[in-house]
C-alpha cells in the first residue's frame, strides 16, 4: 500500500521537520485538502500552500478538490506530471472533461465519491480514471469517525473494478483510517492510505515513528 499523509492534520509550526519526516518515511504522496466552503461546510489548504510544499519537496502531490465546479479552479493549482488529483461525482457537472484535463497535465486523474454516492456512477468514465477515492467519511472535517458501510463499499469497489475489465484502476481510501482501519481497508483491496489524526497526527508522538508503524499495518504479509 501507498500512504498519503493529510497535510491540513500537520503543526504548521514544524512544517519543515514535518516534511523531513515523511521523506525518511518514503510516503508515496502528500495529500492536501482543499475546500471551498460550498461543497463542503468548511475552508482549509489553497493554492498558496501547495506552491510553498513544492518548493520544499518533490514527493508528489495528491490534491483533494473538495469544491464546486472543479474544472474552474484546476488552473490554480501548480499540478505536475505523477501528482494525483481526485475531483468529486457529486461536485462536477462536466465530469469527463475534467478528467481529460487532468489528464493532459501529466497527472493521474481520480473521482472522489461521498460516502452516500454509488460505486456505479463512474461506470461510464473507468477509461479516464486512474484512481477512485473512496470517502470513508463525510468529507468536511478531520477526526470523523468512520461510516461503517463504506468498508464493504472499498470491497464492492474492487471486486466491480475488476468484473468491469479495471482492475488496475488504484483504491484510495481517505477518513478516520486508524492503524486498525487501514488493516480491514487493505484486506477489502484498498491501495492509497490517507493517514490524519486516527494514526500518524497525534501530540507529542513522534511523527517518523507513526508513518513507519501505519506503513508497517499496511505491508501486507501474504
Ligand atoms: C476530510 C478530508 C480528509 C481529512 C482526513 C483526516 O474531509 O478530506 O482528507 O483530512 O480524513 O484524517 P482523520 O484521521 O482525522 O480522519
Ligand atoms: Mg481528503
Amino acid at each position: 500500500g501507498k500512504i498519503a499523509p493529510s497535510m491540513m492534520c500537520a503543526d504548521f509550526r514544524r512544517l519543515e521537520q514535518t516534511i523531513e519526516a515523511f521523506e525518511l518515511a518514503g510516503v508515496e504522496y502528500l495529500h492536501i485538502d482543499i475546500m471551498d466552503g460550498r461543497f463542503v461546510p468548511n475552508f482549509t489548504l489553497g493554492p498558496d500552500f501547495v506552491r510553498t510544499l513544492r518548493e520544499m519537496t518533490s514527493i508528489p502531490i495528491d490534491l483533494h478538490l473538495m469544491v464546486e465546479r472543479p474544472e474552474d479552479h484546476l488552473h490554480l493549482f501548480p499540478i505536475q506530471p505523477g501528482d494525483i488529483v481526485s475531483v468529486h461525482q457529486e461536485a462536477s457537472v462536466h465530469l469527463q472533461r475534467t478528467l481529460q484535463q487532468i489528464r493532459a497535465l501529466g497527472a493521474r486523474p481520480s473521482v472522489a465519491l461521498n460516502p452516500a454516492t454509488p460505486i456505479y456512477t463512474i461506470d461510464d468514465i473507468l477509461d479516464d480514471l486512474d484512481v477512485v477515492l473512496v470517502m470513508t467519511v463525510n468529507p468536511g472535517f478531520a477526526g470523523q469517525k468512520l461510516v461503517p458501510a463504506t468498508l464493504r463499499k472499498i470491497a464492492n469497489m474492487k471486486r466491480h473494478l475488476a468484473e468491469m475489465g479495471y482492475g488496475g484502476v488504484e483504491i484510495e481510501v481517505d477518513g478516520n483510517i486508524s492503524y486498525e482501519n487501514a488493516v480491514k481497508m487493505q484486506a477489502a483491496g484498498a491501495d492509497i492510505f490517507v493517514a490524519g489524526t486516527s494514526s500518524i497526527f497525534k501530540k507529542d508522538a513522534d511523527l517518523l515513528d507513526m508513518t513507519e508503524r501505519f506503513r508497517a499495518s499496511i505491508t501486507s504479509i501474504a
